[in-house]
C-alpha cells in the first residue's frame, strides 16, 4: 500500500516536560489542521522535531510510542543541532536572506555543516518509514536539502516540496555562499510549490542563472527528470474562525473588552515578534495619524499583540526594545486618564480570545515588509461574520496577490499608511461590508483543505507525467 509522509521541522504537537512527566498538546496551527486528514489516515505519518530535548533512550522510546498513537514520528535533535541548524542556518542565514534582510544574514560554515547534517538526519528518519513508491511532502526552509537526499535513496518516490516563506530575487540567492547547493536540494522534488507566482518566477530565474538549467512553462529540466513548479496560495480553516467568532466564549470576551475600550474605534495588529512584520512602521503610522488627524485623539486605540519569538537572537531583542520604547513614548505623549492610544501585549492569547479580537476590530492593520503569505489577514476576514471592518494590507505580503479588496499599501510609506488608516476609519459601512463580503467568498473558497487537495492532486499528476515521459 502506498503511504503519504509529511515532514516539517516541528511536529504538529507540543511536547513539554513537567514535574509529573511529559505532556503532549496538539498544535492548532493552520498547517496541522489542513494536513490533519492526510497524516492521520491509515498508515500515514508526520515526521518532525517534537520541540524538546530528549537524550535518555528510555524517554525517547516513550515519546516515540506516544507520538505513534497520533500518526507522528519524532526526529530527536540535540541542543547543539538546534543552535546551529535551526537558530544558526535556518533563522540566522536563510530567514533574513529570503525576506530581503541580507544585512542580518550570517554565513557561518559550522551552521551550514549542521544544516546539512540535520537534513541528513531527517532523511534517515524518513527512510526508516518510507517505502520505494510512497508519497513524501516536505515543508519549508529548514529542509531545503531534504528532497534531493530522499531522491538519491528513493529514486521512484513521489516527492513534493512547499516553501512557506518568500522566495527572493535570484540576486539575493546569489549572495548566499551555498545558493546552488540549496537549489539542487529543492530540485530533488517532483513538484515545488510557493505561495505566489512571483516567488515561483524568482525560483525559476535562480535555477536558470545559478545552475544553468533550462526552465520553461513552470518546469525545470534536469538531465534525469522534469520538475514542476507552481503557485499554491495557502488558506485557513475558514469555518473554524467563522464559527468561533460567534461562539459563547468569544462573545463573552468581546463584551468584556468592549467595556474596557469604551467607544474608541479599534485598530488590530497581531504578529510574532519579527523584523519582517513591519511592527515599528505601524507604530509610526499610528503616531502620524494622531498628528495629521487630531480628531482621532481619544477616538481610536491600537490593540497590538506581539507574540514572543526568537528573542534570544540579537536582532529580535533589539526590535523588542524599539517597540517597547515607541509604545512607551506614544502612550506617554497622547494618553489621557480614560484612554490609551496603544494597548500593547507581549504574549500570546488562547484561540477564543484571538478570535474575539478579530471580531471586535474595526480595522486590521497587517503591514509586513515581507511575508510569504500572512494568515492573520485571512483569519480577520473569516472572523468578521456579517460585521463591517476594513483590512489594510501590505502589498509585500503574499496574501495581497489574492486580497485585492483590502486597502493595499506600501508598508514603508508612512504617509500612505496614515492615509489608509484615515480612509479605513471614515469608510462608509456599506462599502466596508461590500469589500469584506468579496474577501470572505475568496477566503472561504480557497481554504486550507482546498490548498492541500490542490497540492496533492498536482503532485500525483507530476508523477504520472514523469512516468509518461520516461516511457516515451
Ligand atoms: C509563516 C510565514 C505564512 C498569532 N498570535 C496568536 C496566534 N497567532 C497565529 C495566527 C496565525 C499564525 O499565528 C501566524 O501566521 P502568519 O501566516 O501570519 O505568520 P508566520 O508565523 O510568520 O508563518 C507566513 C505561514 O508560514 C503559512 O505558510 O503565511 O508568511 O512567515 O495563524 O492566528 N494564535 C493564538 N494566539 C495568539 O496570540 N492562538
Amino acid at each position: 500500500m502506498s503511504r503519504t509522509i509529511i515532514i516539517s521541522n516541528r511536529l504538529p504537537t507540543k511536547v513539554q516536560r513537567a514535574a509529573d512527566g511529559l505532556h503532549f498538546q496538539p498544535s492548532e496551527g493552520g498547517l496541522a489542521t489542513g494536513l490533519g486528514s492526510i497524516y492521520r489516515a491509515d498508515g500515514n505519518v508526520w515526521v518532525g522535531w517534537p520541540g524538546l530535548f530528549v537524550e535518555d533512550p528510555a524517554e525517547q522510546a516513550q515519546v516515540t510510542a506516544r507520538l505513534a498513537d497520533d500518526s507522528m514520528a519524532p526526529v530527536f535533535l540535540t541542543e547543539a543541532e538546534i543552535r546551529d541548524y535551526y537558530e544558526g542556518f535556518s533563522n540566522g542565514t536563510l530567514w533574513p536572506t529570503f525576506h530581503y534582510f541580507s544585512e542580518f544574514a550570517t554565513y557561518v560554515p559550522a551552521h551550514w555543516e549542521a544544516y546539512r547534517a540535520v537534513n541528513e538526519k531527517f532523511c534517515q528518519a524518513v527512510l526508516a518509514l518510507a517505502g520505494p513508491e510512497d508519497t513524501i511532502w516536505v515543508h519549508d526552509y529548514q529542509l531545503l536539502l531534504l528532497p534531493e537526499l530522499l531522491r538519491r535513496a528513493r529514486p521512484n518516490a513521489t516527492i513534493g516540496f512547499f516553501l512557506h516563506i518568500p522566495f527572493p530575487s535570484y540576486e539575493l540567492v546569489r549572495v548566499l555562499p551555498w545558493g546552488p547547493e540549496l537549489l539542487r536540494g529543492m530540485l530533488g522534488a517532483d513538484l515545488i510549490g510557493f505561495h505566489t507566482f512571483g516567488y515561483m518566477h524568482h525560483f525559476l530565474s535562480a535555477v536558470a542563472h545559478l545552475l544553468g538549467l533550462p526552465t520553461q512553462n513552470g518546469q525545470v529540466e534536469t538531465p534525469e527528470r522534469t520538475i514542476l513548479v507552481d503557485a499554491f496560495p495557502m488558506g485557513i480553516d475558514y469555518e473554524r474562525y467563522a464559527q468561533a467568532a460567534v461562539s459563547e466564549a468569544a462573545q463573552g470576551y468581546e463584551r468584556t473588552y468592549r467595556e474596557v475600550l469604551g467607544e474608541a474605534r479599534v485598530i488590530l495588529s497581531i504578529d510574532r515578534l519579527d523584523y519582517t512584520k513591519g511592527i515599528a512602521q505601524r507604530l509610526h503610522a499610528l503616531e502620524g495619524l494622531l498628528v495629521a488627524h487630531p480628531e482621532w485623539v481619544g477616538q481610536v486605540s491600537l490593540l497590538m499583540v506581539v507574540v514572543p519569538s526568537r528573542d534570544q537572537v540579537a536582532q529580535y531583542a533589539a526590535l523588542k526594545e524599539e517597540i517597547d520604547e515607541l509604545v512607551g513614548r506614544i502612550n506617554a505623549q497622547y494618553r489621557t486618564i480614560t484612554w490609551n492610544p496603544i494597548n500593547y501585549f507581549y504574549r500570546s492569547f488562547p484561540f477564543e480570545e484571538l478570535v474575539a479580537f478579530y471580531h471586535l476590530a474595526d480595522v486590521a492593520l497587517v503591514t509586513p515588509v515581507r511575508d510569504g503569505m500572512n494568515l492573520v489577514a485571512k483569519e480577520f476576514i473569516a472572523s468578521k461574520g456579517d460585521r463591517p471592518g476594513v483590512l489594510i494590507l501590505s502589498d509585500r505580503a503574499g496574501a495581497a496577490q489574492e486580497l485585492s479588496d483590502a486597502l493595499l499599501i506600501n508598508p514603508t510609506h508612512t504617509d500612505q499608511l496614515v492615509g489608509a488608516l484615515h480612509q479605513a476609519l471614515t469608510m462608509p459601512a456599506d462599502e466596508q461590508c461590500q469589500r469584506l463580503r468579496h474577501l470572505q467568498e475568496l477566503v472561504r473558497q480557497y481554504d486550507v483543505f482546498a490548498w492541500t487537495k490542490l497540492f496533492m492532486d498536482r503532485l500525483a499528476y507530476s508523477k504520472i507525467k514523469q512516468q509518461t515521459l520516461a516511457t516515451d
